[in-house]
């Protein structure tokens, strides 16, 4: 389906060349550009369209990262919301339980704002969900919230995408990303806040664009921004920094370690515990043999994103 829109407007590019060479203007820019420039434009004013035939309501509309937030979490919502406000409509964000020690660091290193804690919505509260596609994660009364958008890098989870009018889902080392694209395509400036917020996000989920699941556009994103905030020479001490306030566990206690980011580990091969009837099968024909019982490893560097596609796999193949 993108694929076909895609070669859609790239006839487009190449009707409106053919015209304009008809018409004896000489193009100087290379296809490309034109070709990007068309696209962009395009995208932007189907987005501008669709957001306007949303049901927006009379209330504020809260967009929100997913529970136990990390930096991409909190600055995708961030983002989102000021993107928003930008175009006029009534958005903030929140964070639906407490925001971690990276993204706590960062926030003070680049001297923004969290998001306030909401920890749960009234039925039919209008929302916008970034960086998450499963109730499991979501602000508590989310099923019976309306939700309006959703921007996600995540495999689809158990968030019904039907009942919502724009879902946006890229699979991509960030959701920062996806919204710098949004910001791109949408033509609207991105200050220097905006840039902090996005960066910050980017930085934690691709860890510097090294995470194996770094795409080309996080890179050009990565580019854009820290050339805009002449960080060159900085953002890898930055990142350094936010890699250890992320590692930092002093005075929690073990379930507080346990929770604090249990989504995500990536530390040169990976260590699967499993626990439960059936389990430890499901685990062997994902990494092969147990080291002991309860345990096998991964010699990749595999990523939860990774992990949970290849337990459903197995699952829906045992059925
Ligand atoms: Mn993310």
């Amino acid at each position: 389906m993108e694929h076909k829109e895609r070669n859609m407007q790239k006839d487009n590019c190449w009707m409106l060349a053919a015209i304009l060479m008809i018409c004896g203007y000489f193009v100087f820019t290379s296809c490309s550009s034109d070709d990007d420039v068309v696209k962009t434009s395009e995208q932007g004013a189907a987005i501008r369209a669709m957001l306007k035939s949303l049901d927006w309501g009379t209330d504020t509309t809260y967009v929100y990262g997913h529970k136990t937030p990390d930096a991409d979490a909190v600055c995708s919502s961030l983002g989102y919301a000021k993107l928003m406000r930008a175009l006029g409509y009534n958005c903030k964000a929140k964070v639906s339980s407490a925001t971690n020690r990276e993204t706590a660091y960062i926030a003070g290193e680049f001297g923004f704002s969290l998001p306030e804690l909401k920890s749960s919505v009234v039925p039919q509260t209008r929302l916008i969900l970034t960086d998450h596609t499963d109730y499991a994660q979501c602000v508590d009364g989310a099923r019976e919230a309306i939700i309006l958008q959703k921007i996600d890098h995540h495999v689809e989870g158990d968030i019904s995408n039907s009942n919502i009018p724009y879902v946006r889902r890229e699979m991509i080392g960030a959701t920062c990303t996806i919204i710098y694209e949004m910001y791109r395509e949408l033509g609207v400036r991105i200050d220097d806040e905006t840039a902090k917020i996005l960066l910050a996000g980017l930085l934690s989920d691709t860890r510097n664009l090294s995470m194996t699941t770094t795409q080309h556009m996080d890179s050009v994103a990565w580019e854009a921004l820290v050339t805009q905030l002449h960080l060159e020479d900085k953002v890898d001490e930055i990142n350094r920094k936010m890699a250890d306030a992320a590692i930092n566990y002093d005075g929690m206690s073990d379930s507080e370690i346990l929770l604090s980011d249990y989504k995500d580990y990536e530390i040169d091969g990976i260590y699967f515990i499993y626990y439960g009837e059936g389990t430890q099968a499901v685990a062997e024909a994902i990494f092969g043999p147990s080291l002991r019982t309860g345990v096998t490893y991964s010699k990749e560097n595999l990523v939860r994103k990774q992990i949970v596609p290849k337990i459903i796999e197995i699952l829906q193949g045992g059925r």
